[in-house]
């Protein structure tokens, strides 16, 4: 076997066993490791990334963020590139969640290449997520507002893979969300 894909199952491995409590907002309680898995699959089938690195980030990229997961674990298990990008794409959670949002704004610009990659197709996998299904207690109103502020975020990865911003523009074209200048 490959040690790339050695590799993969690992990250992959690692990722289940952190989030095995964890599911997903929507009304089925999906696993929440169909989201990682489900990034890391759209930059492989969509964006066509094969760099090992930028797919192991996208399986681990809600580990920290959510789980009692450390960066320092990140890179003891799957190196310093690896646990940079997650480290570029996990929110501060000492803030509150209104300027987390804001945040994910202004810091878009300033990811780096790999980071934006697992950006796109994180908020890909969360605009198709809440077409398919709307998660208990949300309003339409707030899945539009979501949507708003993903256009938001997405604007300032461009230029980063075609595919994945012309399938997100889609999305927004479908939401009359109008395209925001540079
Ligand atoms: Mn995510």
């Amino acid at each position: 076997m490959g040690s790339d894909v050695a590799l993969l199952l690992q990250t992959a491995n690692f990722a289940a066993e952190k989030h095995k409590r964890q599911r997903r907002k929507d009304v089925e309680k999906t696993p929440y490791i169909n989201h990682p898995i489900g990034v890391a699959t759209i930059l492989s089938q969509e964006a066509g990334i094969t760099d090992v690195v930028v797919l192991q980030a996208a399986l681990l990229h809600d580990t920290v963020e959510d789980t009692n997961t450390t960066f320092l674990e990140i890179e003891e298990h799957f190196g310093p590139e690896v646990r940079k990008i997650v480290e570029e794409v996990t929110d501060d959670k000492t803030l509150a969640k209104m300027e987390r949002k804001k945040q994910q704004i202004e810091h878009a610009p300033h990811c780096s290449y790999n980071a934006k990659l697992v950006k796109l197709a994180d908020k890909l996998y969360n605009l198709r997520d809440l077409n398919r299904s709307i998660p208990k207690g949300w309003s339409e109103l707030r899945v539009q507002e979501y949507f708003r502020w993903s256009s938001e975020v997405v604007n300032g990865l461009r230029g980063t893979n075609a595919v994945l911003e012309k399938t997100l523009q889609q999305l927004f074209t479908e939401r009359r969300i109008p395209v925001q200048a540079d």
